[in-house]
């Protein structure tokens, strides 16, 4: 009987399914997948990443996977999250469609792959590979801060080679793990990460494989130990670099989940009291990440929150990504947290194959022809191209700065690293800044933002009605914030995305309970408090 009302229930989903994927004809996924025909899936045949209401270990998600047919493969790092096998026939968009249909049900997506970006080895960039320090003001701001051993950077990527002579010095050691013993000294649910974690084969040693040079490269430009007289020196001559692995030497194949598990490690390690102020995110683009990825960036959203500012390649495409109906995934993202990042040449000209974006890409920073250490052995260098080359030199600073400021928030290092570019003609009107990364300027005159509320911190509502109600918040150019309700009843209108100056409307829902009621909103680390009560309370 029960069998039967379910296979009723799936077939009636289907049918919705083939009505709603037919609505959907220019959902981002689909239409993604028709722009790039030629590219091989964009996610992970047979799975889906699906959120649940009531937790991904609750009995609602054993529920709806058994509607579907589906079985769960894992629960991922972000509460609520689980990774499933849909049962052999079923398509991923059909299968989306179906778990869209059930209450408990918050999201249902794909699990989309993730490629490194790959650096074009273009003839035209001729400078000497080191050209970047200088351009963004690195000499002058040693002389205020060379960095600090206290700063953690978790760089996601490739995996680093943590024995090369100028990263060892430099690289992050988990003091409460003991190497090699099979046990979790530390309790932190990983065996054995000394050194980090490598995601992609879920093993405690993110050393990169034979061809997986491209994360000790950006590592190198993140902090390559300085005044050590061997090879390079990185922006910061001192610093702590946690190798995060997502991907295996091939570099075409990471996906949401492992993301979503390296971001919640992450964030993790930052909550029990390691000093994580920035992750490196080299990464990303379409033809790969094809779709807006709400798992990934529910991800990002809670490492900010943690106090993590993520930098990210704007893509190597040479597209406007403010336009692009398949932009640079994650980098174009609201999120407060991120920091898009396109690259420059030795000239401050655009480099080729950069992408920009005048609202979806922040800034530049020296992105071609940069010489940093290299995985082949423990004196390697080398000398390659890409936005994945630029977006280390913005990580860098904001580690630098971290050093330098141990006191400004995630709003206050990226609106520092923003308000402090040098403005170029070449870069009017391709990002946001309108200029390349200028570190010794924000060291000079950071922006410390606060979120100026005219002194109210809560609102009274008198009466149980419906209604909506505002407020506003005075804060400094390039401060970004996200605004967020931790009631059901209470929810923000429009965009709950800010920068700078905003008005924060809100609605409030007809008090049925007839008792007094309070609500929290929450915005760049600041709260209002909003007390609704029956009128009868006195006015
Ligand atoms: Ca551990
Ligand atoms: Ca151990
Ligand atoms: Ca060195």
């Amino acid at each position: 009987m029960k069998i039967k009302f379910i296979s009723a229930f799936v077939l009636a989903a289907f049918v919705l399914a083939m009505i709603v994927t037919a609505q959907k004809r220019s959902d981002s996924v689909l239409r993604k997948v028709e722009v790039e025909p030629s590219k091989t899936e964009p996610y992970v045949p047979g799975e889906l990443l699906v959120k649940i209401r009531g937790g991904a270990e609750s009995r609602a998600a054993a529920n709806a996977n058994e509607l579907v047919g589906a079985t769960q493969l894992e629960q991922l790092g972000m509460p609520g999250w689980q990774r499933v096998k849909l049962p052999e026939g079923l398509t991923v968009d059909s299968a989306i469609a179906v778990y869209d249909t059930l209450a408990d049900v918050q999201y249902a997506q794909p699990n989309f792959y993730y490629h490194l970006l790959a650096t074009p080895n273009d003839p035209q960039f001729t400078s000497s590979g080191m050209y970047g320090l200088t351009k963004i003001g690195a000499p002058q701001a040693w002389d205020l801060s060379t960095g600090s051993s206290s700063v953690v950077v978790a760089d996601i990527d490739s995996g680093m080679l943590y024995t090369h002579q100028d990263l060892a010095p430099n690289a992050w050691i988990n003091t409460g793990e003991i190497a090699g013993n099979g046990v979790d000294d530390d309790g932190n649910g990983f065996v054995d990460d000394v050194r980090g974690w490598d995601f992609f084969y879920n093993v405690a040693d993110p050393t990169p494989g034979g061809s997986g040079g491209h994360g000790t490269h950006t590592a190198g430009t993140i902090g390559a130990a300085g005044n050590n007289g061997l090879n390079v020196a990185g922006v910061n001559w001192n610093v702590k670099i946690m190798p995060i692995k997502i991907y295996s030497p091939a570099g075409t194949d990471s996906t949401s989940s492992m993301l979503v598990n390296a971001y919640a490690y992450v964030r993790m390690m930052k909550l029990r009291g390691v000093n994580i102020r920035a992750t490196n995110n080299s990464y990303g683009n379409c033809g790969e990440a094809c779709g807006y990825d709400q798992a990934t960036k529910d991800g990002i959203d809670a490492m900010g929150d943690a106090g993590i500012v993520s930098c990210f390649a704007a893509g190597n495409d040479n597209n406007n990504n403010d336009t692009n109906p398949a932009p640079s995934y994650p980098s174009v993202y609201t999120s407060p947290s991120i920091i898009a990042v396109a690259a420059s040449t030795s000239t401050d000209a655009k480099a080729s194959f950069s992408s920009y974006g005048l609202t979806t890409v922040d800034l530049a920073a020296p992105g071609s022809n940069v010489l940093s250490t290299w995985n082949t052995s423990n004196t390697a260098t080398n000398t390659i191209s890409g936005t994945s080359m630029a977006t280390p030199h913005v990580t860098g600073a904001v580690a630098l700065l971290s050093a330098y400021r141990p006191d400004l928030s995630v709003a206050s290092l990226k609106a520092s690293l923003l308000n402090n570019v040098d403005v170029l003609p070449a870069w009017a009107g391709l990002v946001k800044t309108g200029g390349r990364l200028n570190i010794f300027k924000a060291m000079q005159n950071p922006t410390v933002c606060t979120f100026d509320t005219g002194g109210i911190d809560s609102i009274r509502i008198r009466g149980l009605r419906a209604r909506d109600l505002s407020f506003n918040v005075t804060a400094a150019a390039n401060c970004d914030y996200m605004v967020k309700s931790d009631s059901p009843w209470l929810t923000i209108n429009g965009n709950n995305v800010f920068s700078s100056n905003g008005t924060v409307s809100f609605h409030v829902t007809a008090n049925t309970t007839g008792a007094a009621r309070t609500a929290t909103i929450s915005f760049g680390g600041r709260t209002m408090i909003v007390r609704q009560m029956p009128s009868a309370t006195r006015d």
